[in-house]
């Protein structure tokens, strides 16, 4: 099928079928499917879910992750609230709980404000058919985005070359096809181009220990596992020639908020010389906000530091935190890989352009 063609959620999963796309989440017949990320990389199940309260837990409880996701599941929970028969502003209520489960990715805020837009004017009636219209546009676009991003990644990185990532900005961190990151990936290995993938376990969740090294292999990208803190270390051994990762918000001055650790990593490659691009979608971008101080970062549950596979392994009684990212700043950054090539310095004015040709 024509991606043009996509009309409806069925097209769309035909689409999805066809393209061989590792689906995070999706929408049949009235049930939202979500393949359920803390089982990985050892089970593979999606669950069902009815209900927005069921949606908004199972974000908020990481059964799935990364921004694209996170945002898609959200558009499908609106999708199946609307074909509940719910009113415009019982939609508009499930918005504000599903905004509320992970603050710091801007394309969940993004694609929810898009949908109840296109819905506001519309009569009670009419809302699960011009709801679907929407969720359908907007994950479609995901999709040739997703496989724009892949292109231009592929198309700056050399034979040969060993790049890091880190935390999973991948396709179930997207919308199936590849994420920013690890789609470049699967492209240049489609290229017939040699790639070596190193990926940080990224602690206290461990996303690249149990998701990057699960899609890595699935696609067939060379890859190896090492900790955060082994960053530096092979940094310095000249073993890393560029750093790729994701973006949960880019403000307008090119400030980045992704993964904890990302920031430190960047400091490392700093020292380096290694060049650090960031794969991020047109909603990931955020011009409301100035700079990375205006980003509210999630605070999560610090038993998440203290505990591993639900056991203790931190000392009884002493304090821990967990923001769950941290802010890179714009000079730390060689440039952004989007569906429109690549956005190089100074970012301001860039992102700005970018913005404007993308819509
Ligand atoms: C995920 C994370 C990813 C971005 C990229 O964090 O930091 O790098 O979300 O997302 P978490 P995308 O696992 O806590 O959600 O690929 O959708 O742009």
């Amino acid at each position: 099928m024509d991606v043009e063609n996509i009309k409806s959620i069925n097209d769309l999963n035909e689409y999805m079928e066809e393209l061989e796309i590792i689906k995070p989440v999706f929408y049949d017949a009235g049930t939202v499917y979500m393949l359920d990320q803390t089982l990985l990389p050892f089970k593979e199940k999606y669950i069902s879910l009815n209900s927005i309260d069921e949606i908004a837990g199972a974000i908020k409880g990481m059964k799935t992750r990364g921004a694209g996701a996170i945002a898609a599941s959200a558009a499908y929970g609106l999708l199946q609230k609307a074909d509940q028969g719910s009113s415009y502003k019982e939609l508009q209520r499930s918005g504000e709980i599903l905004k509320a489960t992970r603050p710091t990715a801007s394309t969940l805020c993004w694609v929810i404000d898009k949908i109840l837009s296109n819905i506001k004017e519309i009569d009670d009636c009419s809302i699960s058919e011009k709801t679907e219209q929407i969720v359908v546009e907007i994950i479609r676009r995901k999709i040739q985005d997703e496989i724009k991003i892949a292109q231009t990644g592929a198309d700056l990185l050399r034979d040969g070359e060993t790049v890091l990532t880190h935390c999973h900005a991948g396709a179930i961190a997207g919308i199936g096809y590849g994420g920013v990151t690890l789609g470049i990936f699967r492209e240049v290995v489609n290229r017939s181009k040699d790639i070596h993938v190193y990926a940080t376990e990224t602690r206290p969740y461990l996303q690249g220990a149990r998701i990057t090294t699960w899609e890595l292999k699935k696609t067939g990208i060379p890859a190896t596992l090492i900790t955060d803190n082994m960053s530096g270390y092979f940094m310095q051994k000249g073993e890393i020639d560029r750093v790729i990762v994701g973006a949960d918000r880019v403000t307008a001055n090119g400030d980045v908020a992704n993964k904890v650790g990302t920031y430190l990593i960047s400091l490392a490659a700093h020292d380096k010389g290694i060049p650090v691009y960031v794969g991020v979608s047109r909603a990931g971008i955020d011009l409301n906000m100035e700079s990375g101080d205006e980003i509210p970062i999630e605070m999560r549950d610090p038993e998440e530091v203290t505990n591993l596979n639900g056991r203790r392994i931190a000392t009884p009684g002493i304090k821990a935190e967990y923001p769950a990212f941290d802010i890179t700043p714009h000079k730390y950054i060689s440039g952004f890989i989007t569906s429109c090539g690549l956005i190089e310095k100074p970012f301001k004015e860039n992102i700005k352009k970018f913005m404007e040709v993308s819509k």
